[in-house]
């Protein structure tokens, strides 16, 4: 068997083999990103989401070229909200909540034009997408049985938001026994303060939750497995 690759990180190094890794794209979606769509329905300034485009597309890139499994994931609900808990719906008290027409379609509903990824990260084709209803994307989800199946056990996690949906995802996948890298600028959050306290976290107390690298360095030495 090959040595695993040597990722410079914090807190220490994180290694990998690229047939035992996974990258995950955590709900680069319109609602998230775009005008019109969740993300903005609560208030926030859609435009602080889009740094992490570069940056993971430069690492999907590498991971596809290197030959690992790439997952996306979408948070959204089923079209007729069974799998939406009454207090989801109803927190914020906002003006216009999931489920609710906009201009993107229904917000955070399955098959509608809000809840796609964004045209620059398109998933390829046998690339799984996972559509979960939490934040998580191991809740209500077959994320793990896919991991496992394939016998996974790194993980790098991008996406948004760093504080919500990729927490969230990084603590379930270390609770399960996963190490996770989460890539510092592939990642962000609509409260820049948030992004930076979330990333640290992640590494404090000697890798308490995983590790954190940007993505010229994990891009640089996946692209140097492939060659
Ligand atoms: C949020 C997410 N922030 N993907 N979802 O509601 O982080």
């Amino acid at each position: 068997m090959s040595a695993p690759l040597q990722i410079p990180a914090a807190p220490y190094e994180f290694t990998l083999r690229p047939a035992e890794a996974a990258l995950i794209i955590i709900d680069m979606q319109r609602d998230f990103l775009e005008q019109g769509g969740f993300g903005a329905a609560l208030g926030n300034d859609v435009g602080q989401l889009r740094s992490a485009i570069g940056p993971i597309a430069r690492v999907l890139a590498a991971a596809r070229a290197a030959g690992m499994l790439v997952i996306h994931t979408r948070e959204g609900h089923r079209p007729d909200l069974s799998d939406l808990s009454h207090a989801k719906r109803r927190r914020g008290n906002f003006a216009m909540g999931i489920g609710d027409a906009g201009p993107m379609g229904r917000i955070l509903v399955r098959g509608e034009a809000g809840h796609g990824i964004i045209d620059e990260l398109a998933p390829a084709p046998r690339e799984p997408v996972i559509d979960k209803p939490g934040k998580g994307a191991f809740f209500a989800t077959d994320l793990e049985a896919i991991l496992r199946g394939r016998g996974i056990g790194k993980l790098i996690l991008c996406g948004v938001t760093t504080e919500v949906c990729v927490h969230t995802t990084l603590r379930e996948a270390n609770d399960r026994g996963f190490d996770c890298l989460v890539l510092s600028d592939g990642t962000a959050s609509y409260f820049p303060e948030f992004h930076q306290s979330a990333l640290a976290m992640v590494s404090a107390q000697g890798g308490i939750f995983g590790w954190v690298a940007g993505s010229d360095i994990v891009a640089n030495i996946l692209n140097g497995a492939a060659s």
